[in-house]
């Protein structure tokens, strides 16, 4: 106690000792370097606030740091190049080809590589076969180059992300890709597939291809196609579908859906826009990945990043919600925005969306989480459906007979796929040609049940 109060009395005798002595220069220096450094201090704290507040820190390009940004389209005639005159053996130089030099440092690392076939020809033809060209190059790829990395989750695009590496997902370029089988369809999810575009530009015999095709629909057959597809998990992409097709995947048991490098009808019309009775009927499932193309978002060849955020306005406003926004980054695109020509220019794009009242939850949407939401609803769902058993039906063979007759030659086992729709009838050892022309069945053909 003592100790204490010894302690106290010496330093009330220092400062009343400090306090009675007349100023010196000495105590004047120690009481203006205070008042100064506490003043430095008031204004630090004013100019750091009133920053803060007015928006200029942190900037919405900043959101880029925190997730796998994108989504970047893949120039697919460049996957065919690679299938016909072989894979070089440069790296930087395979990154090049497919604009992803500037991609990590712009940390935009989502990137969508498309499977498929190089002209809608290849239906009922050799789709398939040309399908897995482009996946087994895409594998390929994906090999040789260390800064890439093959993904199949949302998970993997944010692992991708952490190790710097841009996450490639691979997409079904259209539904003539599974030539009508489901099979096929499994198979290519095995094969790491995770999107499918279910029309694409090429018809098919269960859906026609085209936004203006008011009348078309899927046929029974393309329903269990959807039903499929959403049960092994892959995100369906309508790109190119009816607004009636649209409809009847919102209202099927899919549980997401994206549009990739699309824009809005109302402001600019051409082939791939998307009306608003489209984007309030999708609000609830969709993402729409606006593309960076000035032919989608202008019309003319001249277009700016503000072209870009009318799009984005706009498709947030009609569905009214921001969630249902992404972007479609296609630095392969023969006329990008004047001001957004490269990946580092996303963060300017960013920046101005923030000053148009965006927030940073907002931007994160817009840049990945949207987008990897919508992703990792499909997979959810599938989980969910681990116990069902795959969908076992044929297309009818009258839904084959209408799409492409010139090509139905290439089918060799067409009296076979057609006569087992009879599951009393033994199965034929010698294809006749009566089978051929058997009378089209009515109803869906389904396949024999499996033997015990
Ligand atoms: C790979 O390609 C890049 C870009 O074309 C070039 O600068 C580099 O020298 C090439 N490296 C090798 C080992 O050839
Ligand atoms: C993308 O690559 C093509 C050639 O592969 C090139 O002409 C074009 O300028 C590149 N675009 C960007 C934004 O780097
Ligand atoms: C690719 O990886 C190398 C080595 O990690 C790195 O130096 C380079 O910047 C990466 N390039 C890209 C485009 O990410
Ligand atoms: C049908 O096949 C022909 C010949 O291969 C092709 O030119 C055409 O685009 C195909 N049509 C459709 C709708 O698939
Ligand atoms: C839809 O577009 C195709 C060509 O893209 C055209 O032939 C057809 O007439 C159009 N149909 C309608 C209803 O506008
Ligand atoms: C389209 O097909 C679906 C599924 O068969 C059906 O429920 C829906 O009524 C059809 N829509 C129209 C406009 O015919
Ligand atoms: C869009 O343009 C096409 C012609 O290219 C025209 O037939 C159609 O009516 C236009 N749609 C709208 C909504 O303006
Ligand atoms: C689409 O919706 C917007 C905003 O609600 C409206 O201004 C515009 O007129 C609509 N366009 C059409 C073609 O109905
Ligand atoms: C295209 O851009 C020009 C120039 O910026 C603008 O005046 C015009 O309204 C835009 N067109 C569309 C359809 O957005
Ligand atoms: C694009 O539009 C801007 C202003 O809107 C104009 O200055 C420029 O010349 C145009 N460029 C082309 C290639 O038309
Ligand atoms: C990509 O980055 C390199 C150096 O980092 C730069 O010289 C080049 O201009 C960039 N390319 C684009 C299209 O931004
Ligand atoms: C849904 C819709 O209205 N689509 C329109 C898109 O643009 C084409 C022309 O390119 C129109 O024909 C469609 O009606």
């Amino acid at each position: 106690m003592s100790f204490f109060r010894d302690c106290y009395e010496s330093m009330r005798g220092n400062i009343r000792n400090f306090m009675s002595t007349p100023l010196s220069r000495q105590k004047l220096y120690i009481f203006g370097g205070v008042f100064i450094a506490l003043l430095l201090l008031v204004i630090i704290l004013v100019v750091s606030l009133h920053s803060s507040s007015s928006g200029d820190s942190p900037q919405g390009s900043s959101v880029l740091n925190d997730g796998p940004g994108g989504s970047s389209n893949i120039d697919p005639s460049k996957l065919k190049n690679y299938v016909v005159q072989g894979l070089k053996d440069n790296s930087t130089e395979i990154l090049n080809t497919f604009n992803l030099s500037n991609i990590t440092s712009s940390h935009l690392v989502t990137t969508i590589w498309p499977a498929g076939a190089s002209s809608c020809g290849a239906n009922q033809k050799d789709a398939i076969a040309q399908t897995l060209e482009i996946i087994d190059v895409v594998k390929r790829v994906v090999q040789k180059v260390p800064n890439l990395s093959l993904v199949s989750d949302s998970q993997g695009l944010s692992d991708a992300k952490s190790n710097d590496k841009i996450g490639v997902v691979i997409s079904l370029d259209g539904g003539y890709t599974i030539d009508s089988r489901l099979s096929v369809l499994r198979m290519f999810k095995s094969l790491g597939a995770s999107v499918f575009t279910l029309t694409g530009a090429c018809s098919v015999p269960w859906v026609v291809s085209g936004t203006n095709t008011t009348t078309t629909n899927l046929t029974q057959f393309g329903t269990q196609i959807v039903t499929e597809a959403s049960r092994l998990g892959l995100l369906l992409d309508l790109t190119y579908s009816s607004p009636t097709v649209v409809e009847t995947v919102v209202k099927s048991e899919a549980p997401a859906i994206i549009f990739n490098g699309v824009g809005a009808l109302s402001l600019t019309n051409n082939t791939v826009n998307l009306s608003n009775d489209t984007l309030k009927i999708i609000k609830d499932k969709g993402v729409v990945l606006v593309g960076f193309d000035c032919a989608i978002i202008n019309t003319t060849d001249n277009c700016t990043i503000g072209d870009v955020i009318k799009h984005l306005n706009f498709i947030a406003e009609v569905t009214g919600t921001k969630k249902t926004v992404g972007l479609s980054l296609n630095f392969s695109s023969p006329s990008l925005p004047s001001d957004l020509k490269s990946p580092q220019d996303v963060g300017v794009l960013l920046d101005q969306l923030q000053k148009d009242n965006w927030s940073l939850d907002e931007l994160r949407g817009l840049a990945y989480d949207n987008f990897l939401s919508a992703w990792k609803k499909a997979l959810d769902y599938a989980n969910k459906k681990i116990a069902d058993p795959p969908v076992d039906v044929l297309e009818t063979e009258t839904e084959l007979d209408s799409s492409n007759k010139t090509n139905l030659v290439c089918y060799s086992d067409l009296s076979i796929r057609y006569n087992t729709n009879q599951p009393t009838a033994p199965p034929p050892t010698v294809p006749t040609t009566e089978a051929t022309k058997a009378p089209p069945p009515t109803t869906e053909a389904t396949k024999a049940p499996p033997k015990p």
